[in-house]
């Protein structure tokens, strides 16, 4: 290492150490963040690709392709059914340059937000849907995989379906746990999340971001979240910021969220004061709604630092750099 490479990497530590003091995210690259305590394996696949210079988009396909392939998880193939019994998946995924693609109800493909990646890459579109997506997905050589629950999405539709209550509660931890519909939980109180959003810098200083969900579980068929809406689930602004959401996607789809919360940040807020003005829009539409709802957003920076800011508690995410490895608690406005 040469005196000029030991200097940068004395003060970047030094950044970094003042930042932690402080109690702000420490500014470095490469970085990825991803939603949920289901994101530090997710983080790990992304990881592989950032720690050895690779780009911030090929690191987010990664992660989410991670989970996609977790036939016992919440967010691919493996997630909980639709009204219908139907698995439909969402996802999307945007680079740097502002290029994006997205599906949505999206059946049998194990892997959507590379199905996503090709419509950024092949088409002129941005999002195909339903039975269109998935016969561009074979023409694009993916497989397409039988039509079964996995065990834990059969034994929760099954037990919806002798109620089928339509009442759509989700990610909300301390309180769905006893209520009368808690698609989210295992009998062990252990959270199923059923939405993967992450964000990524790379070394070259290139954002990224993806997302990939089976949606809401017992949805109406048809439903679309706002994880495959570019500027509600997902959005990246090479200048400034990348966001990504988790939570009831309408209420996200009302605010724009993710643009909203990147252009908090071109207006000089942190990330996680951009994540909670953002929540704050939601809280304030509806105080009374948003006391039984849950909306997480996250936020990276073009610097590296992130944050992310809940309307209720429990909304935690995961952090990879050279410097952690790390779940954080995500603050709450209620
Ligand atoms: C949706 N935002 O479909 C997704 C659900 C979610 O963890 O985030 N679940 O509305």
């Amino acid at each position: 290492m040469n005196r000029k490479s030991f200097l940068k990497l004395g003060s970047l530590g030094l950044a970094s150490f003042k930042n932690i003091t402080l109690g702000l995210s420490p500014s470095i690259k490469p970085i990825v963040v991803s939603t949920w305590d289901s994101g530090m394996p997710v983080n790990a696949a992304a990881w592989t690709i950032l720690s050895v210079n690779g780009s911030a988009l090929d690191a987010v396909e990664a992660g989410a392709m991670h989970i996609e392939n977790e036939i016992n998880c919440c967010v691919g193939l493996g997630g909980y059914p639709d009204r219908d019994g139907i698995v439909t998946l969402d996802a999307c995924i945007m680079d740097e340059q502002s290029n994006c693609g997205a599906v949505a109800g999206l059946e049998q493909i194990k892997h959507p937000v590379s199905v996503a990646r090709k419509v950024m890459e092949l088409t002129p579109h941005v999002i195909l849907v339903g039975d269109g997506a998935q016969q561009f997905a074979l023409e694009n050589g993916f497989k397409k995989e039988a039509r079964v629950l996995s065990a834990d999405a059969e034994k929760a539709y099954k037990e919806w379906l002798q109620k089928s209550e339509y009442k759509p509660v989700i990610n909300i931890e301390n309180k769905t746990q006893n209520g009368p519909f808690a698609p989210n939980f295992f009998e062990d109180g252990s959270a199923n999340h059923d939405t993967m959003g992450l964000v990524a810098l790379d070394g070259a200083g290139n954002l990224s971001g993806a997302v990939t969900t089976s949606g809401m579980a017992f949805k109406l068929h048809g439903r679309v979240g706002d994880s495959p809406i570019i500027g509600a689930g997902l959005f990246v602004d090479n200048e400034v910021g990348a966001a990504t959401s988790s939570g009831v996607g309408e209420e996200v789809i009302r605010i724009c969220g993710t643009h909203l919360v990147v252009e908090f940040m071109r207006q000089g807020l942190s990330p996680s004061q951009a994540c909670k003005r953002a929540v704050e829009r939601i809280v304030h539409r509806n105080p009374a709604k948003a006391k039984s709802l849950q909306v997480g957003f996250l936020a990276l920076n073009k610097k590296g630092e992130y944050g992310g800011w809940a309307v209720q508690k429990g909304f935690v995410f995961s952090v990879k750099s050279s410097l952690e490895n790390k779940i954080y608690p995500a603050k709450y406005s209620l």
